[in-house]
């Protein structure tokens, strides 16, 4: 599925709408809690926080939830609407704030794109053989709020959207105090983790299916992808899960709303990159860091600039 990262740094020059980073402290190695960078743009409708990942050494209590997951055709037509279930436990942040973490199973799948052209080439076999968890949801504002004490949000006054403006270190940070919080390990996913779990065992270009329709994903769609329709570009962050359906696994807005950042730097290419789920943070500049997903202000489309499409094979993932 259409799958993107951005460069923050450097691909965002033209429009002030995308991601942008600036670089703030010095890099220090260590695989959680190195430093990156990157502030978000004026306008703060991309960079958040949603992929929060737990190991859990203290028992949590799993229980069953359900979802809707929609298939859609290459015209992004709702062809069928699955319900699904999953497992996740609730992080209680106080003040009636509460965080989801859903069960994400070991596995593997392909990782990348076939077009050599694209900085997701080669396509590679990853294959996770343990469990985690993702945030259900994107990492909202009441919940950085509990967590970190403020909300950078450009869009306010909406508890229930997505986080945005924050920067890599930030989330390295929120991660940081979630952890002292609750006891158990937060960090962000790797590239890696989050592609799979953005897939949830698709091998489409989307999650949903060929395409998506701003129906099911929050992204600009003046700009569709394939043969689907223009549709609704709403140019702001929407509440989190509010457009009523989750991937296969249980994960909403994982594709669009916000931008999601990974542990990774960014390399240009997937050569020499891990095949087991870790983050790959050598080898690259570490002030730049790998952010997926797009946001309610990405094209999809062709008509898009390259610096914020690339194109995704078909056996690219999702989220
Ligand atoms: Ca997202």
């Amino acid at each position: 599925m259409a799958r993107q990262r951005i460069r923050p740094q450097e691909e965002n020059d033209d429009d002030d709408r995308e991601t942008r980073d600036t670089p703030k402290k010095t890099p220090k190695p260590s695989r959680s809690n190195t430093n990156g960078s990157a502030n978000s743009n004026s306008a703060g409708n991309d960079a958040g926080s949603s992929g929060v990942r737990a190991s859990a050494p203290q028992p949590v209590s799993l229980q069953s939830f359900d979802f809707v997951t929609p298939t859609v055709d290459s015209n992004g037509n709702v062809k069928s609407r699955e319900r699904k279930s999953a497992n996740a436990y609730t992080e209680d942040l106080g003040g009636s704030v509460k965080l989801e973490m859903v069960a994400i199973p070991p596995g593997e799948f392909m990782m990348g794109s076939q077009d050599k052209s694209s900085d997701e080439y080669p396509q590679h076999r990853v294959r996770i053989n343990y469990s985690f968890f993702m945030g259900k949801f994107e990492v909202t504002q009441a919940q950085w709020r509990a967590v970190v004490g403020s909300n950078p949000s450009s869009f306010k006054d909406c508890d229930e959207c997505p986080v945005e403006n924050v920067s890599w270190n930030d989330a390295v940070e929120f991660c940081r105090k979630l952890s002292a919080r609750t006891g158990r390990e937060y960090r962000l996913p790797s590239e890696a983790e989050w592609e799979y779990a953005a897939r949830a065992g698709t091998t489409t270009q989307f999650a949903f299916g060929p395409t998506v329709t701003p129906d099911i994903v929050n992204y600009d769609g003046n700009y569709p992808y394939g043969s689907a329709a223009k549709g609704t570009s709403r140019q702001r962050t929407v509440p989190v899960g509010s457009l009523g359906v989750a991937n296969a696994f249980g994960l909403y807005d994982i594709l669009g709303n916000v931008w999601e950042w990974c542990q990774d730097v960014y390399h240009d290419s997937y050569s020499d990159a891990p095949i087991d789920g870790s983050a790959w943070i050598s080898g690259a500049d570490r002030n730049v860091r790998v952010l997926r997903g797009g946001s309610c202000a990405t094209r999809f489309g062709p008509l898009a600039s390259t610096c914020e499409y690339s194109a995704a094979g078909v056996s690219d993932f999702r989220r």
